[in-house]
């Protein structure tokens, strides 16, 4: 009797052991790497870094929802590489995501770099989604893995352009680019827009993505008696661009794309900024998701740049389709991310079949008392003052931010 009362407790003690160690064993859990790339060395690296500010916060904040997929909790975890904004040096990264087996990637950020990647990221099918290279090549190779939270240069080309031609009724414009692939293709539909208006064009002038003495170029269009300028490049040569032009005494209209469109332009070309007009691709940062700007402002303390709310969506439109998918791999998550209907810190964000944002906005802004400021939104060709868009659609965001100025000219009505 005794002996078994002994047995008994040894058992219930034995059972009490296991039972403790079953509670201690970590939940089941599984790593899922997101790539993210973009020039973090080098004269955009601002931009880069912004870009990947948006894809590091979705991440952390997905991790803070401990998301289970497959039964599991979902570790994820952002592989982040600097292409140097070169396209030889993008292709060498991507390789790089792919052999570290992300399951998606974010990125790139120009146009330049992504094209060349995206046949990368092809070949492995792995989905690669840009916030903000909108070079429109990138979507028309076919590329069932590629997509764009951002619009393309063929709705922007035209947009900035149709605007400059509207209010400002150049006669004779020079249009210049860095001979990129986003600053060349931009200019191209810049120029087809302005040919189409009957307005008369200087033969293109070519810098490089490096070139910081525009003087010569600014000299010969200074000559020519050039009453509007259009640069399709980034800002940080459109900074220099813009302030030899008005050192040279060129009373141009000045007038960028997206890639140039950035508040820094007063920090590149001081006074000289004013009277800026320029264009995005998207909503302006500014009219992003509340939610989305309080939480990037805490994590980062600066405020998002250009692009970074949309490559934020871009980490968050993965994340979601591999809970639809409940897996993160890219075979069984692809067609849910495809079929993407997704509230995001840009808006409602769903793809045509070339991976485009369907419906992609366009904002124009002009650059006044040193700050960037939205006048026009252009949305399925109809062009409408941005504090009224905003009041309209209240599309995802907090109250309209700077009120269009009054020495705003009026957006033409289409
Ligand atoms: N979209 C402006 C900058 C990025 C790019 O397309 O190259």
């Amino acid at each position: 009797m005794k002996n078994s009362k002994l047995a008994l407790t040894l058992l219930a003690v034995a059972i009490g052991l296991i039972g403790c160690g079953e509670e201690k064993k970590p939940a089941p859990s599984i790593e899922i790497k997101i790539g993210h790339v973009g020039p973090l060395t080098g004269g955009i690296a601002h931009l880069g870094k912004d870009n990947e500010n948006g894809a590091r916060l979705a991440i952390e904040e997905a991790n803070a929802a401990k998301i289970k997929i497959d039964g599991k909790e979902a570790k994820f975890t952002l592989v982040a590489e600097d292409d140097q904004a070169d396209p030889k040096v993008g292709t060498t990264v991507a390789q790089k995501l792919v052999d570290a087996k992300v399951a998606g990637i974010v990125g790139h950020l120009n146009s330049g770099t992504t094209i060349p990647a995206s046949a990368i990221y092809n070949q492995a099918g792995l989905p690669v989604i840009t916030g903000s290279a909108t070079n429109p090549k990138l979507t028309e190779q076919g590329f069932k893995v590629v997509f764009r939270t951002v619009g393309r240069d063929d709705q922007q080309g035209p947009a900035i352009a149709s605007y400059l031609a509207d209010t400002k009724k150049p006669k004779l414009v020079a249009v210049i680019d860095d001979a990129t692939a986003y600053g060349e293709g931009i200019a191209n539909e810049v120029e087809k827009t302005l040919k189409a208006a009957n307005i008369k064009l200087l033969p293109r002038e070519k810098g490089t993505d490096k070139t910081t003495d525009w003087k010569a170029i600014l000299t010969k269009v200074k000559g020519k008696k050039a009453d509007a300028v259009f640069y399709g490049g980034m800002d940080a040569t459109g900074g220099p661009l813009l302030k030899q032009g008005r050192e040279l005494g060129l009373t141009a209209v000045f007038s960028f794309g997206d890639g140039a469109c950035t508040n820094d332009m007063t920090k590149l070309a001081g006074a000289a900024a004013d009277g800026l007009l320029c264009s995005q691709a998207g909503l302006p940062p500014q009219a992003a998701d509340k939610k989305f700007l309080d939480a990037y402002k805490k994590k980062f303390n600066v405020d998002p740049i250009l692009y970074s709310p949309f490559t934020y969506d871009g980490a968050n439109l993965l994340i979601e389709a591999m809970k639809k998918a409940n897996s993160a791999d890219p075979v069984k998550y692809l067609p849910e991310l495809a079929k993407s209907n997704y509230k995001g810190a840009t808006g409602q964000i769903a793809f045509d079949d070339k991976g485009d944002r369907k419906d992609a906005e366009m904002t124009i802004f002009t650059m006044k008392d040193a700050k960037l400021t939205p006048i026009a939104i252009i949305k399925s060709g109809k062009t409408t003052d941005y504090a009224e868009f905003m009041k309209m659609a209240a599309p995802v965001a907090a109250p309209a931010p700077a009120a269009a100025p009054a020495s705003a000219a009026e957006p033409a009505k289409k």
